[in-house]
């Protein structure tokens, strides 16, 4: 476990020594590293589900920079915190509707790249296969990207009419809605003959999916404006994603559509219908209590959690600390491999929650070298306290020197 307590990174050797995932575990994806703060969510995943796979804890591995996301038990699971909150209310709301509902909210992170993209329909040169995108766990397991990669599997155990919460993990950008781990809800209901009558079938299920959520939305938010976008998923068709006006800028905060015929039949149900959707449960918390940046579900100090009630969706998260952020800029001429993703992954391996918003502010291609510069702005920013030059300093220059290092790109 060296390798594992002295660097930023934990291998992936290391995660799954750590986990030792039984017999089945794991060839390794050769050089590839996942975060420590990644590693340590999915040791803090309960112990029911990890010894349903035969998957040992290892106790000895410490907390990381990034501890509180080690916290346990997970976030949506506990009924005072603002996602245990959100999804008790909706719970509590489509289960009324619909008493046929199962919830499941304990199903193991870590899934076969089959369940995860081929079981839904994903193309093979889909962006989201990328490792750029993507924590892969091996060549063949992945943290899951999305509570899709459990669709199939309930529809095969024969579930007509589920929801499923859990903790997702991307490879993403920096800024106060985006988070490399966040939790997603999937709802997913097969209709039949009796259900759509007369009815076109398609018609009738994207028209009761969009009633049961702007039901929904309405049950959170009383009045809000909100806007139906088209969109496109490989698992759904039409597909539609749900935007809420929040602090003046539509926010996405779901996506949905009739499911594809094909994973119906799949999943055992020839000759029914089914409509789905996935939605992020942070975004409609910072919407519903005022919650300004997404980093602050990870807090544990008590200014935070102590505003939050079970059962109380009348909260207004007042901020205890405005601190103001720091702006510094790094400046490199790219290489042919450099991504923003990977830069972001540098950024956060360093500053942790301490990283606000990573914002590309210049790009320049030189006319006779053809090389192209990119200037990003980082703001640091702490949500407890303020940080001294000295700090934020030495962040920087561990940046600037991580950058160089693991981007292969050239400062300027
Ligand atoms: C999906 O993940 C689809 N699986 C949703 C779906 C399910 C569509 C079933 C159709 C049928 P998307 O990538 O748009 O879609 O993510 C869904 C929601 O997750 C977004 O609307 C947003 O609310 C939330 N989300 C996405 N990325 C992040 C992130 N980095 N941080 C926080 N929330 C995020
Ligand atoms: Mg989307």
């Amino acid at each position: 476990m060296a390798g594992c307590c002295t660097f930023r990174y934990g291998t992936v050797a290391a995660l799954t020594r750590s986990l030792r995932v039984g017999e089945q575990c794991v060839r390794m994806f050769e050089g590839y590293r996942l975060p420590k703060y990644v590693c340590s969510i999915i040791r803090a995943t309960p112990q029911r589900s990890i010894s349903a796979l035969g998957v040992l804890r290892d106790q000895e591995w410490p907390v990381p920079p990034f501890g509180t996301h080690a916290s346990s038990p997970p976030l949506a699971r506990r009924p005072s915190h603002p996602l245990g909150i959100i999804k008790t209310s909706i719970y509590e709301y489509l289960q009324k509707a619909d008493p046929a509902l199962k919830t499941f909210d304990d199903l193991y992170p870590v899934v076969t790249v089959k369940a995860n993209f081929d079981d839904v329909l994903v193309p093979a040169d889909h962006v989201s296969r990328n490792p750029n995108d993507t924590y892969y766990v091996s060549d063949a397991t992945v943290l899951r990207c999305h509570t899709s990669a459990h669709q199939l599997e309930l529809l095969k155990r024969g579930e007509p009419a589920f929801l499923i919460t859990g903790d997702v993990y991307r490879r993403d950008s920096i800024d106060s809605t985006h988070y490399p781990v966040f939790h997603q809800m999937e709802g997913l209901r097969v209709l039949g003959p009796e259900d759509w009558g007369s009815m076109e079938p398609t018609q009738y299920a994207e028209t009761q999916l969009k009633q049961t959520l702007e039901g929904l939305a309405q049950h959170l938010f009383g009045s809000v404006e909100m806007r139906w976008v088209d969109a496109y998923f490989p698992f759904t068709e039409p597909s539609f994603e749900l935007e809420i006006l929040f602090k003046g800028e539509w926010l996405e905060v779901l996506g949905c559509g009739v499911t594809q015929q094909s994973i119906v039949d799949d999943g055992g149900f020839a000759g029914r219908k089914a409509w789905a959707f996935g939605l992020g449960l942070e975004r409609l918390a910072m919407v519903l209590f005022d919650i300004p940046d997404i980093r602050l579900f990870w807090t544990e100090d008590s200014r935070f959690l102590s505003q939050f009630k079970a059962g109380s969706m009348k909260t207004k998260f007042k901020p205890y600390s405005k601190y103001p952020p720091c702006f510094k800029d790094v400046a490199f001429w790219l290489s042919d491999s450099f991504t923003e993703n990977n830069l972001c992954e540098v950024v956060r391996a360093v500053a942790g929650d301490l990283v606000e918003e990573v914002k590309l502010i210049d790009s320049f291609t030189h006319p006779k070298t053809g090389k192209t510069s990119h200037c990003y702005r980082i703001a640091y920013r702490s949500m407890q306290r303020s940080l001294t030059d000295e700090e934020i300093n030495e962040l920087q220059w561990t940046v600037r020197r991580d950058i160089e290092n693991q981007l292969k790109v050239e400062l300027r």
